[in-house]
């Protein structure tokens, strides 16, 4: 059958525990010089897994960086080399840490096994192996692996889902309050500049209006990719309120923020909106408010009042402009 590698496994497939559950059709790395022994535990190990077999140690290190493996087994005692350190460098390595690591082991190897498992070694196969229990630890140790990797898929996934905004796939409020103000403490304290914009897309409950609550939701799909196109990934792109946007950034003083101001509301006149639903396009226009960090404010809140300030100058002046 063909290989489950961890990368396989799609967040929030249904399929994923269940496919997790099966511990074969795995690759396995073989770090073992004894040819006889090699021989039978990779005889044993191919009818359910594709082995690998590696006799030297610092070339086995190199396999297993490359990736892929659901599974090292590595003898204690390659020639001249011991096989514990190769264990501690596949522990240590970020690309080759989460996969499960098996020592092959004599009886008076007790003490390497017991520092072995200290550092991190998943399990060991006492010598002389049985084929047996050299298949049922091998495949306990695939599930364990294929379990840990769905959940910090999951994990991983929940966690960027906390911090953005479904409909844009900018950040969301929440993130934007939870770094803004270590950014506006690092800006002061290393007396460098801080910018924030906050932009709201003119006369938007129109486009809702005529063309349906869709219709604006795609908008602001686009409003939203428009303006990650230009701004840079150092710069905090936020959906703040319904169809207002905070731009925060950082090292930008009042002529350089205006001027990205300026080039995005231009961006977003230059060219209509398509509203597929409609079979149409229409012409979207944005008010901009622009602020910077002032010696004397308490906080990022001083600021964002400012821009919102200054956005209400910007629409009362008759919008599709921006003021600071
Ligand atoms: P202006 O800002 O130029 O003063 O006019 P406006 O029409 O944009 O005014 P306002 O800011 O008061 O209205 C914003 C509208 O945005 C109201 C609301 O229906 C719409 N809106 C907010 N969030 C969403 C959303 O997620 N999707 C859609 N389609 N519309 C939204
Ligand atoms: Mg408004
Ligand atoms: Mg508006
Ligand atoms: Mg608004």
């Amino acid at each position: 059958g063909r290989a489950l590698a961890s990368r396989d496994y799609g967040i929030g497939d249904p399929l994923a525990l269940a496919a997790a559950e099966n511990g074969l059709d795995a690759k396995v790395l073989l770090v073992e010089d004894r040819r006889g022994a090699a021989e039978r535990m990779a005889t044993a190990l191919g009818q359910n897994h594709a082995v690998t077999v590696e006799a030297d140690p610092q070339r086995a290190m190199l396999v297993a960086a490359e990736g892929g493996f659901d599974c090292v087994m590595v003898s204690l005692d390659l020639d001249g080399f011991d096989g514990l350190r190769l264990c501690s460098q596949l522990r240590s390595l970020d690309r080759t840490r989460n996969v499960p690591l098996i020592m092959l082991a004599e009886p008076q190897d007790q003490n390497r096994i017991v520092r072995g498992l200290d550092f991190g070694v998943h399990d060991y196969l006492m010598r002389p192996v049985d084929r047996n229990e050299l298949l049922a630890r091998v495949r306990t140790q695939i599930r364990r692996k294929r379990f840990s990797d769905v959940l910090r898929g999951a994990v991983q996934a929940s966690m960027q889902l906390a911090v953005t905004d479904g409909l844009t796939g900018l950040h969301n409020r929440r993130y934007l309050d939870s770094h803004l103000g270590t950014m506006f403490c690092d800006a002061a304290s290393r007396q460098r500049p801080l910018a924030a914009l906050i932009l709201d897309i003119d006369r938007f409950k129109s486009v809702n209006d005529t063309y349906g609550h869709e219709a604006g939701d795609e908008v602001l799909r686009t409003f939203a990719e428009r303006i990650r196109l230009h701004t840079r990934t150092v710069d905090i792109v936020a959906r703040y309120g319904g169809e207002e946007v905070v731009i925060v950034l950082p090292d930008a003083g009042l002529a350089e923020a205006q001027a990205i101001a300026e080039r995005i509301r231009a961006r977003v006149e230059a060219a209509a909106f398509d509203i597929h639903r409609a079979s149409r396009s229409v012409p979207v226009t944005v008010s901009i408010g622009v602020a910077v960090r002032e010696a004397d404010d308490t906080g990022p809140a001083d600021m964002l009042k400012r821009a919102d300030l200054a956005l209400y100058r910007a629409k009362h002046a008759g919008r599709n402009r921006v003021e600071a």
